[in-house]
């Protein structure tokens, strides 16, 4: 196989530096992201002036406040987040369409082959991290490997604001020396079996058999013998991304009654809105998808800066744009609803595939 080109890139303190980006007055505080104090909330991330008082993501609120009280802690605004998510996506698509997102703030790139023929993915990172800093007023950190294993380790490695190679000379004394902590895909648990034989870093892990690895792991201990090598085959894999969530039903028979064809778009309605909240997201439009008798059809939408979600909202629109079809006089033979303009991306995934038909 060809040496792959791969770059791992992750946002530094994401929601934290969105926060003080937004807001000058919490520049070079301790800022926290999350729950109060009050309530029973978690820690979703800190500046890295809180850090240096040993606050981090998912540790209670109450906690991180022990630890320094002068803390500014903000709600989390997840549509800012999404709309920087956004635009770094869009960015990287510039460069390559094998992106990976991770999350909102971090994404695989395959750039073996990009858009700009730029020969080193050194070259593709730097230019990547610069303009992401350019557009955003954010920084990212990034690395670059030969494997998506390597290159998101070499990632956190000189955050905030870093750039590191792992080239495949370097991979091996790389490894040895990582805790296994900063393994991706070491939960707590694992460390703690791990360290508990003795296994403390790469050159540790090593030392294992693949038989050892496996009837302490199961199914991992293969990835684990082999990162442990700086072997790691897994493709970057893109995510489609839906553009419309909806459902569409073909009557029994032709029907000329607006009052039954309301019935079956309240049901339709239920089913679009529990896809679109199952997916955690909502759209601006609203599209309804009429084909009369003679199968014709006409798709009549409706735009609103009020994302919607709900099924009452969706029938209260589809009423409308009922009105600005022909059905009743004409019969009409199939009804659809689909809400698009989402806003957030949503990927085509296994539960959405899985789905039950209607009703
Ligand atoms: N996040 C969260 N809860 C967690 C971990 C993360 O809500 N337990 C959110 C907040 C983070 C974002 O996801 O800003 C990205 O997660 P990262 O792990 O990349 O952490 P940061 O980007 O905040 O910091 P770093 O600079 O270490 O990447
Ligand atoms: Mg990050």
């Amino acid at each position: 196989m060809k040496q792959r080109k791969i770059i791992h890139v992750d946002m530094d303190a994401f929601y934290a530096s969105v926060e003080q980006r937004d807001n000058p007055r919490l520049r070079g505080k301790p800022v926290i992201v999350g729950g109060d104090p009050g309530s029973r909330g978690v820690v979703a991330t800190c500046s890295y002036e809180a850090r240096r008082f040993g606050i981090h993501s998912a540790m209670s609120s109450v906690r991180a406040y022990r630890l320094c009280p002068q803390a500014i802690f903000v709600r989390p605004r997840f549509e800012a987040y999404r709309a920087v998510s956004l635009q770094i996506r869009e960015l990287f698509h510039e460069y390559t369409d094998l992106v990976e997102p991770l999350s909102l703030d971090e994404a695989y790139l395959d750039v073996t082959e990009n858009k700009k023929g730029i020969e080193f993915a050194t070259g593709v990172a730097r230019e990547i991290l610069s303009e992401i800093s350019n557009r955003t007023d954010l920084t990212a950190s990034a690395g670059v490997s030969y494997n998506k294993f390597l290159a998101k380790v070499a990632s956190d490695v000189n955050k905030p604001a870093g750039l590191t190679v792992v080239t495949p000379e370097q991979a091996e004394d790389f490894i040895a020396e990582l805790s296994i902590r900063s393994f991706h895909g070491v939960g707590r648990v694992t460390e703690k079996r791990m360290l508990a034989r003795g296994i403390a870093s790469g050159a540790d892990l090593l030392q294992c058999s693949l038989e050892e690895l496996q009837r302490l792991f199961g199914n991992s201990g293969e990835y684990f013998y082999n990162i442990a090598r700086g072997i790691d085959n897994r493709a970057v894999v893109p995510n489609r991304i839906r553009k419309s969530i909806g459902k569409e039903t073909t009557l029994d028979e032709d029907c000329s009654d607006k009052g039954e064809m309301m019935i079956i778009l309240g049901k339709l309605a239920e089913r679009v809105a529990g896809l679109v909240q199952a997916h955690n997201t909502s759209g601006q439009t609203l599209t309804l998808k009429v084909r009369y008798g003679d199968f014709q059809s006409v798709t009549r939408s409706h735009t609103q800066a009020e994302p919607v979600d709900d099924a009452d909202t969706m029938l209260l629109l589809a009423e409308k744009l009922l009105d600005k079809t022909e059905a009743g006089p004409r019969p009409v033979r199939l009804l659809g609803l689909t809400v698009s303009n989402l806003t957030t991306d949503v990927p085509f995934d296994q539960s959405a595939q899985m789905e039950l038909p209607f009703p």
